[in-house]
């Protein structure tokens, strides 16, 4: 059997440790572009890694940027990979306000910079673009393919110039390129400053007694949260198809960030009304007031569905949080290593 080879741009966040993992389950090679950072950021992927002088080594990375197209070419023409999964993005909505600008140029022409090199060097890979529920913006729910977007943020904006870059190659060229558009998705890996996050490490430290209270913007905000680790299996089955097309994944349930934080707090144990104070730092010039997904189409095609639901999802994150926090349970859910940044570092305040 040929063993095929996959590049992920984006490894060492959040989605692309699970995609690692259930790739190299399935017997890839894969090869995951590294952003060059004066810190370490790999933590999410250093359980999955070997010396690469070692024969059994299926796990390969490689310094890139988005912004540097011709590196990007350089290794597709080198790599030759069979998929190319393009996670890598500037993700945060709030900070997206803030770097309009780079935000646009890799989340947006970022896209265009892979797609471009894939189209020069003639490569007859796959292509998924990560594509999300946050170009469908203002657009009442639920929200499905056909939803027309009306983003509400830089970051949307980007989005949509990515999806319909991602189209266009398709129609254009006749590549194998699809649209994953996937509503947010949550897990013990994920970033700190997102609000799932937050609330969990937040909901662990105050019954811990390591913390009063927690900072929050808007509480009214609606979102279909799932499970990270059951979402990037409807990554891969989207390139395993017949022939290229988009995909919304989701649960089709939503809750409240109040909700979310309600579940986690109660599952310590706590009242979040005694904890949670409101800081306005954390409002966006524009909102996302309500997503919902209709995956029916996922579930139809790929036979792609959910378990997991935000009640369960902050329980899961809550527990890993504390496990964090207990020298004798020390190593977190999934994880091989604790939070990438300290639950006190200033960064934590600036989203
Ligand atoms: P994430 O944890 O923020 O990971 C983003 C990844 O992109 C990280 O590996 C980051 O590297 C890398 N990156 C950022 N800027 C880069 C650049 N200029 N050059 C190269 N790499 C760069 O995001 P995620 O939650 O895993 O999401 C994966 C993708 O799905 C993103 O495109 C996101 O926009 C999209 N998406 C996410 C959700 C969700 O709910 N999670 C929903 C819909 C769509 P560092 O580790 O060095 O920062
Ligand atoms: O967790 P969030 O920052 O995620 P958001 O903005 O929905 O974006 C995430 O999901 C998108 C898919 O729809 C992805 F494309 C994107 O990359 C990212 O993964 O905020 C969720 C909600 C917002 O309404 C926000 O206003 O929570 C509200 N919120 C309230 N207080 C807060 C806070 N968000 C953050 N990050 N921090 C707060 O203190």
């Amino acid at each position: 059997m040929t063993v095929k080879t996959a590049l992920i741009t984006g490894i060492t966040g959040q989605d692309g440790s699970y995609l690692a993992e259930l790739l190299l389950g399935k017997g890839y090679v894969v090869h995951g572009v590294v952003r060059r950072a004066s810190t370490f950021n790999t933590q999410r992927v250093e359980h999955l890694y070997r010396d690469p002088h070692d024969p059994e080594a299926r796990l390969f990375l490689h310094y890139g940027d988005l912004t540097d197209g011709t590196r990007i070419a350089g290794l597709l023409e080198r790599l030759q990979p069979d998929e190319v999964y393009h996670l890598a993005a500037q993700s945060h909505v709030r900070v997206s306000f803030d770097e309009p600008l780079f935000t646009g140029d890799s989340t947006g022409l970022g896209t265009t910079r892979l797609l471009e090199a894939i189209r020069a060097t003639g490569l007859p890979c796959r292509f998924y673009q990560a594509s999300s529920s946050e170009m469908f913006g203002a657009s009442p729910p639920p929200q499905h393919e056909e939803t027309p977007f009306h983003p509400r943020s830089p970051y949307g904006v980007a989005k949509v110039y990515a999806y319909w870059a991602t189209r266009n190659y398709r129609e254009a060229y006749g590549m194998y390129a699809v649209n994953g558009i996937l509503f947010n998705h949550e897990s013990p890996r994920r970033g700190p400053t997102f609000v799932t996050r937050k609330v969990a490490m937040a909901a662990a430290r105050i019954k811990a007694g390591l913390q009063d209270v927690v900072y929050l913007g808007n509480l009214d905000a609606r979102r279909d949260w799932g499970y990270a680790a059951e979402y990037v299996e409807g990554m891969w089955r989207m390139l395993q198809q017949d022939g290229p097309d988009d995909y919304v994944v989701a649960t089709g349930v939503s809750y409240s960030v109040r909700d979310f934080v309600e579940h986690c707090f109660a599952h310590v144990g706590l009242d979040w009304r005694d904890h949670v104070l409101f800081d306005e730092r954390y409002l966006r010039p524009a909102e996302v007031d309500d997503l919902v997904g209709d995956a029916s189409k996922a579930a139809r095609v790929l036979g792609w569905q959910p378990t997991v639901r935000a009640p369960e999802l902050a329980r899961l994150m809550v527990d890993a949080e504390t496990a964090a926090l207990t020298p004798a349970l020390a190593t977190p859910v999934g994880m091989p290593t604790t939070s990438p940044v300290s639950a006190t570092s200033p960064l934590l305040e600036l989203a």
